[in-house]
């Protein structure tokens, strides 16, 4: 011990000579630093900081939250809710809430009793013959999914921990999954879910497994919940207020460089208030992984980190608000495909298209959901996209003519970060997870469990803290 409080400062210097530092950077030492303050980030920070470490959430954004994001309708002065809605009705969103003193509510998702219309919205048109599968029908396939799930793949349901080799079974494409066990009755309901991001017949079982996981079916048949004033962001209003009492958080991050040695971690960060570096034992990795991203944090990534991260890509997801004469608040309209397997939707393209809602609260505004297979689509091309939806909508009568006049535009990509079948094949997700600890460093974030807040705090609890706990011993 007495040999490492000498050889500290030396280290230190050492550090510091290695990076030119100027001498107006403010420096932090830190028992972790956060890197990415959403959903996985602030949630780490937050219970590494219950359990007496020091840390400090580095977010590029003006706010916490990252995918939780909320719309303000400006006439009603309503929040609704457009990235994250939902949580799971478990003790650990419940506890998590309660810390914070943000209160609970049970949320119904029935639309408020509007009329739901399926339409192809590639022409506009209704599609003959498409009906719903009734609620009898898609309660006996989940059921029976559910079943076949826990028997087989119990270890999808948190996280990606894949036996080797994996079952070619996952591998293959979805649609074989859905005709092996005859479940083409939850085709319709998963592909909602899933946010029509990606094709979900083509892509290989294990993903389409990963969005409908069996905690998800439980949970939704508890009922969800979301924050009680509606917005879910207060979560993160009050965590953010929680870290920066104890100058643990700073907001408009601009990473500059992120060195990991044996000793710790280093972090120059460009922050309004000047350029901070922060030393740290550890890192907690909580941006989308993909290497775009982590090249841009300047992260000095190992050539196995390279090849790995090289191979995530994601998906387009958004959303987007906007005022339409031709539509009223009664209706709401569900994508569906003419002549495709299933009736899937079209990508890319919107998956529904109705008002804004929050429980039994609407506004005058409609919200689209929009996704598909490129995320290079850029914010005019999709609106283009929207906008020929409702022409198609109107000119087949199915609402009045009319222009959107956009208010709010959100794109998540890239989202629901995957790789191919073959990476699959050939140990990508026991490589990753090998990568856990390694060079002081720990990953989280949806790329790591499941498109799903709860799911990503339940591993967090049952996998990562204790991870990180046990390298700060
Ligand atoms: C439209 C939509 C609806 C959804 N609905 C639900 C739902 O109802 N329930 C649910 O549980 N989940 C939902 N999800 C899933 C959601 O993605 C996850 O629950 C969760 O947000 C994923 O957490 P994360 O930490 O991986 O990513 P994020 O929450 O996106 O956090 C990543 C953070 O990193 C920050 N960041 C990125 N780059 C940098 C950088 N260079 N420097 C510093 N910070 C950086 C970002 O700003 C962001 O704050 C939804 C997602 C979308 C897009
Ligand atoms: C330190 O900050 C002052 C004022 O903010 C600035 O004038 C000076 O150039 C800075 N010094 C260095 C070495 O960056
Ligand atoms: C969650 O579940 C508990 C017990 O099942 C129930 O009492 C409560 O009303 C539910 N909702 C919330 C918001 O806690
Ligand atoms: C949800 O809302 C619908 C329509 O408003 C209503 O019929 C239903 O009873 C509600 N469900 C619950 C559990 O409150
Ligand atoms: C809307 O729902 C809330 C509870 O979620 C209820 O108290 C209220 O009466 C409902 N309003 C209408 C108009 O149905
Ligand atoms: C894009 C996507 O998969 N979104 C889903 C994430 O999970 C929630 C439920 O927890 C769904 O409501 C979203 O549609």
């Amino acid at each position: 011990m007495r040999f490492l409080t000498q050889i500290l400062p030396l280290l230190v210097t050492g550090v510091a000579t290695a990076t030119p530092c100027s001498s107006n950077d403010t420096v932090l030492e830190r028992d972790v630093v956060v890197i990415g303050g959403g959903s996985s980030g602030t949630y780490a920070a937050m219970r590494l900081m219950d359990q007496g470490h020091s840390v400090v959430v580095l977010e590029k954004n003006d706010h916490l939250g990252g995918h939780t994001v909320t719309y303000t309708d400006p006439d009603t002065n309503k929040p609704f809710n457009l990235g994250v809605v939902v949580y799971h009705n478990s003790s650990i969103v419940r506890d998590y809430f309660g810390s914070l003193g943000v209160p609970l509510t049970n949320i119904n998702l029935s639309g408020g009793g509007r009329e739901q219309v399926f339409v192809d919205f590639s022409t506009g048109r209704v599609v003959d013959g498409y009906t719903p599968v009734s609620p009898e029908a898609l309660g006996a396939a989940i059921q029976k999914y559910a079943g076949i799930y826990a028997e087989k793949y119990p270890y999808l349901s948190l996280g990606y921990d894949v036996p080797d080799p994996v079952p070619e079974e996952l591998l293959a494409p979805y649609a074989d999954f859905i005709k092996d066990n005859d479940l083409g009755d939850i085709v319709q309901q998963v592909n909602s879910i899933a946010g029509c991001n990606g094709n979900l017949l083509e892509r290989p079982t294990i993903y389409g497994l990963k969005v409908f996981s069996p905690l998800l079916v439980q949970a939704a048949a508890a009922g969800f919940i979301n924050a009680a004033s509606g917005n879910n962001l207060d979560l993160y209003k009050a965590a953010q207020g929680r870290l920066n009492d104890k100058q643990s958080v700073i907001l408009q991050s601009r990473i500059k460089k992120v060195t990991r040695s044996q000793d710790g971690v280093q972090v120059v960060v460009k922050t309004p208030k000047g350029r901070v570096v922060v030393k740290a034992k550890k890192l907690v990795l909580a941006i989308p992984p993909t290497i775009d991203s982590l090249t841009s944090i300047g992260l000095d990534l190992s050539s196995e980190e390279t090849e790995l991260f090289s191979k995530f890509k994601g998906f387009l997801y958004g959303s987007t608000v906007f005022t339409h004469q031709g539509i009223d608040n009664k209706r709401s309209f569900g994508n569906v495909g003419t002549n495709t397997p299933y009736n899937l939707p079209t990508l890319p393209g919107s998956s529904s298209i109705g008002p804004l809602l929050a429980g039994n609260v609407s506004t005058n505004k409609i919200s689209a959901y929009f996704g598909g297979l490129e995320t290079d689509l850029t914010e005019q091309d999709i609106k283009n996209l929207v906008k020929g939806e409702l022409d198609n909508l109107a000119n087949a009568g199915n609402i009045g003519q009319g222009e959107p006049d956009f208010q709010y535009f959100g794109n998540h990509a890239p989202y629901h970060i995957h790789v191919t079948p073959e990476d699959i094949r050939a140990g990508f997700y026991s490589k990753l997870y090998a990568l856990e600890g390694q060079k002081n460093t720990f990953w989280t974030g949806a790329a790591f469990v499941d498109n799903d807040s709860t799911l990503i705090w339940t591993w967090t609890e049952s996998y990562l803290l204790k991870l990180i706990q046990d390298s700060l011993k």
